[in-house]
Formats: structure tokens, C-alpha cells, sequence
């Protein structure tokens, strides 16, 4: 099965749901070129997250979703709206989703979680999932402990699903081995944060095109929440803190509210920006239809000159 066919969209393409960034008129902006925009519900509240539908379903006729990232303490009443709000599809991401699949799949939507793991792939099959998102912990934000090229085939392995894969992949040739996987298409993130229609603060943008291939880290190993975030003076900090052993409370200070800062505010040293390790190989702002334009192109022309 072709991930744009499943999703009746242009290109297999989905964008992550970037909590604090991945915004209702961001999501259309993506649907409208060709790919399938996600609202990122991680940082919202219910009623936030409704203005955003409405918005993206103002600005674009084409498919669109809600990413619910079930750590957010409205995630019950948010996943009733997407269902009241009749929105096509839904990712999910940081928690096991198989409480609200049965309802879901019964309003007619595509579900699709985000998942880390054979065990949880095999768990939202059972449940009802449409596809498994793949993600590995090359990929921004919050992780799991497989990288992509070690996981997917071990999910692919395992699940008669189709499988979407997340987790590195920024340029052409990663699209094709995302097909080499096994999998039916991709997810991206830290790319489409270089775009002209990411409404990140340009200082962000700024530390995406800058970044090299070690420049991003991973925080809270130890508490229990890895995320991976490019290195700042913030990281450099909560990494010598968590090593230091550090108690948890204090911890969470360094990290409350940063996203935000890095996002809205463009603070670059006490922020916290999200990126995966494709980081290094983004070194330009272009419009988000270019961006998906050159990794197909660049997909075919790696396919075409592939020496085995
Ligand atoms: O969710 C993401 N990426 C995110 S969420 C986010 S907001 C946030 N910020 C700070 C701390 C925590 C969250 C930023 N980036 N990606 C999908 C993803 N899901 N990655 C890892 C997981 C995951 C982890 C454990 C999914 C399921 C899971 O299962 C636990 C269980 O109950 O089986």
C-alpha cells in the first residue's frame, strides 16, 4: 500500500506533529503542498487545539490531522474532539493510544500511532491501528532507545500494517531507504522546521541551519523522558545536572516552558530546540513544496544510480 494513496494525498509524506510549532495554519500549509499536515496538540489545551482545526480546515480542502501526544493531561477530552470535529486522521505520539482506537476507527478515521517499539506496534495492530509510524531516536523531541535503521524491519517483521517511517530521514536518499525498510512512506520533522512556513522564531531556524552532525543531544535519559534537543548551554547544563544526580524537580526547571522560549521567543540559550540528527544536513530555508519537490526527486535519481 502507497502511504499518499492510503492518505489520499500528492506525496507519502507526513509531517511530525511538533507540539508548540505544528500550528492549525502550519498543518494546511503543508496539506497544501502536498503532504499531510498534522496539528501538533502536545503543548495546547482542548479548546486551543479546536481554533486550530477550524483554522487548518479554513485554509486547506485537502486531508489534515491531529497529532495527540498522550503525556498532555487533556489527551481524553482532545481525543473526543477530534472525533466531534470529524478530523480525517490521527497520529499519536508518547503513550500507548489503544484506549481510543475501538471509538475512532467506529467515527470513520485513520489512525496511525507513532511508536518506538515491536511490542507497542504489535499492541495498536490488535487494537484496530491503520499503520504503524516508526520512529527512531535519530528523530527530534521526545524518543525511544532504537535507532530507525535497526527498528523498522523488526516492526516490519511484525505487523501485517503498513508501516510509515520517522526518524532521520531529510533528504532523498533516506526517503529510498525508508522504502528499503519496508516501509510505505515517511514522517519528517527537523526538515520542515528549515521552511519559510514553520512558524518557529527565525533564531530556531537560524540553529537548524547551523547545526552539524553531532550538535544535537539527548536530556532526561534518566528521568524517563528522552529528548533530543540540539546542544545549548540549557543542555549542556541538564546533561552535567543529570549526570551530577540531580533530583527531578529541579531538573524540570530547566526544562519548563523551554520549548516555548526557543519557539516563540528565539531563545537560543536557555530554549529548548527540538531537532533530530539530520540536523547537520539542512542548509537552507525553502518553501515547504520545494522541500517535498526535491526528496522525491532526489528519492527517484538515488533509486535510479543504486549499485548492488
Ligand atoms: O512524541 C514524540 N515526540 C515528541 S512529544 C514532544 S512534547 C514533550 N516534550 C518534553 C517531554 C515530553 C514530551 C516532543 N517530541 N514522538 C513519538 C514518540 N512516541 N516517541 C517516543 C514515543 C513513545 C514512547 C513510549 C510512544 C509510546 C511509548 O509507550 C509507552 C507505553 O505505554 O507503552
Amino acid at each position: 500500500m502507497k502511504l499518499n494513496e492510503l492518505l489520499n494525498i500528492k506525496y507519502p509524506i507526513i509531517q511530525g506533529g511538533m507540539a508548540n510549532i505544528a500550528s492549525g495554519e502550519f498543518a494546511a500549509a503543508v496539506s497544501n503542498a502536498g503532504g499531510l499536515g498534522l496539528i501538533g496538540a502536545g503543548g495546547m489545551d482542548v479548546e486551543t487545539l479546536k481554533e486550530h482545526i477550524h483554522i487548518c480546515k479554513q485554509k486547506t480542502k485537502n486531508p489534515f490531522g491531529v497529532n495527540i501526544m498522550l503525556m498532555n493531561p487533556q489527551a481524553k477530552q482532545m481525543a473526543q474532539l477530534l472525533i466531534d470535529e470529524k478530523v480525517p486522521i490521527v497520529t499519536t505520539g508518547a503513550g500507548n493510544p489503544g484506549t481510543y482506537i475501538q471509538a475512532w476507527k467506529e467515527a470513520g478515521m485513520i489512525v496511525l500511532p507513532v511508536v518506538p517499539s515491536v511490542a507497542l506496534a504489535k499492541r495498536v495492530e490488535k487494537a484496530g491501528a491503520d499503520g504503524v509510524i516508526v520512529e527512531g531516536c535519530e528523530a527530534g523531541g521526545h524518543i525511544g532507545e532504537l535507532t530507525t535503521m535497526a527498528l523498522v524491519p523488526q516492526v516490519v517483521e511484525s505487523v501485517s500494517i503498513p508501516v510509515i517511517v520517522a526518524g532521520g530521514i531529510a533528504s532523498g536518499k533516506q526517503l529510498l531507504a525508508a522504502y528499503a525498510l519496508g516501509g510505505c512512506g515517511v514522517q519528517v520533522g527537523t526538515i520542515l522546521l528549515a521552511s519559510e512556513e514553520c512558524p518557529i522564531h527565525p533564531n530556531y531556524k537560524e540553529a537548524i541551519l547551523k547545526a552539524k552532525d553531532v550538535s544535537t543531544v539527548v536530556t532526561g535519559r534518566i528521568a524517563g523522558t528522552p529528548v533530543r534537543i540540539i546542544k545549548n548551554k540549557m543542555a549542556k547544563e541538564y546533561v552535567k545536572k543529570e549526570k551530577a544526580g540531580t533530583d527531578l524537580m529541579e531538573l524540570e526547571k530547566y526544562t519548563l516552558g523551554s520549548l516555548k522560549r526557543a519557539v516563540l521567543e528565539g531563545d537560543v540559550d536557555t530554549g529548548s530546540l527540538m531537532a533530530g540528527q539530520v540536523a547537520g544536513m539542512i542548509h537552507e530555508i525553502k518553501p515547504v513544496k520545494q522541500i517535498f519537490e526535491e526528496l522525491m526527486n532526489e528519492c527517484h535519481q538515488a533509486y535510479d544510480q543504486l549499485v548492488i
